[in-house]
């Protein structure tokens, strides 16, 4: 095949990894400038090289005009997470969008290659909009953490380097680190529980502190000057002792006070 016809047929192969690109970059941002935790932490996009299309099309017995049918992995796109829960938040987030179709999908965590090879595979069906009018192509969307796509790429290069005929110490090396792979993140993850329960605890003291606020300027219109000063204090202290049980408390007293002023006015 002539090298402009290669250009013509990856040209929206291009556009979707740059476009898809971008679409992910945006999520990332979302979440960053609203104060949420983003379940992607990087984006990466490529375009197969000629060379790496024929030699899979070679490999797979696939003739040169039937590789747009055959391969679904022209365009790639990788997305790399910190948790392994992320992985999955990530999936629901494609499953949910109108821009793509799924065509299918392959779960390498649950059920991990022979290989160690780990990795979320999405086959998506995306179009663009290009001179010659809209296609739609397949996209394939690796998603992985980021032990994951560490011993991948590392394992990917020694596959390339040994032609596939690994030596038996090579193979022994990626079994043990594959293993290292999957307690890495499964370690992570429990500090992924610790983190969001953290999350949870300072969200649980904004809103006491909220409400306590809230008490004391009801408490403006109805108690006298220097009770409001003496609530001021005391909260001020508790505030700066951080202990959360003890402002849930204080806060459970203002209520107390403020139910007995709303009973004086009934009288
Ligand atoms: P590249 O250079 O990364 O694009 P097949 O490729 O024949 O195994 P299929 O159906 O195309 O099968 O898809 P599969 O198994 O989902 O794998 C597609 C891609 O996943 C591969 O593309 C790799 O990127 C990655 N992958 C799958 N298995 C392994 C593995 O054992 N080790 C590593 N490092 N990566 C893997 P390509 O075209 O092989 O390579």
């Amino acid at each position: 095949m002539e090298l402009q016809m290669w250009k013509e047929i990856l040209n929206p192969y291009d556009l979707a990894v740059d476009e898809l690109t971008v679409k992910f970059n945006h999520m990332i941002k979302e979440y960053q400038r609203n104060g949420m935790y983003s379940p992607i932490e990087q984006v990466l996009g490529r375009v197969k090289s000629i060379s790496s299309i024929i030699e899979k099309a070679q490999k797979k017995n696939i003739e040169m005009d039937k590789i747009q049918e055959s391969l679904e992995d022209i365009a790639g796109i990788r997305l790399i997470c910190q948790f392994i829960d992320d992985i999955y938040t990530v999936v629901d987030l494609i499953r949910n969008r109108k821009d793509m179709t799924i065509k299918s999908e392959k779960d390498y965590i649950t059920h991990q290659k022979a290989s160690g090879y780990r990795s979320y595979h999405i086959i998506v069906l995306y179009s663009v909009e290009t001179i010659s009018g809209t296609k739609t192509i397949p996209v394939e969307i690796q998603i992985r953490t980021l032990a994951m796509n560490f011993w991948a790429i590392i394992e990917h290069s020694l596959q390339y380097k040994y032609l596939g005929n690994l030596p038996e110490h090579v193979r022994q090396s990626l079994n043990v680190s594959a293993n290292a792979m999957v307690a890495l993140d499964d370690e992570m993850s429990e500090i992924h529980d610790e983190i969001v329960d953290s999350q949870n605890f300072y969200l649980v003291k904004a809103n006491i502190v909220s409400d306590i606020l809230g008490n004391i300027q009801n408490l403006y219109k109805v108690a006298n000057k220097q009770e409001i000063i003496r609530i001021q204090d005391e909260f001020y202290e508790i505030y700066e002792e951080g202990d959360v049980g003890k402002l849930d408390q204080f806060n459970k007293q203002l209520d107390i006070i403020a139910e007995g002023y709303r009973a004086q006015a009934l009288n």
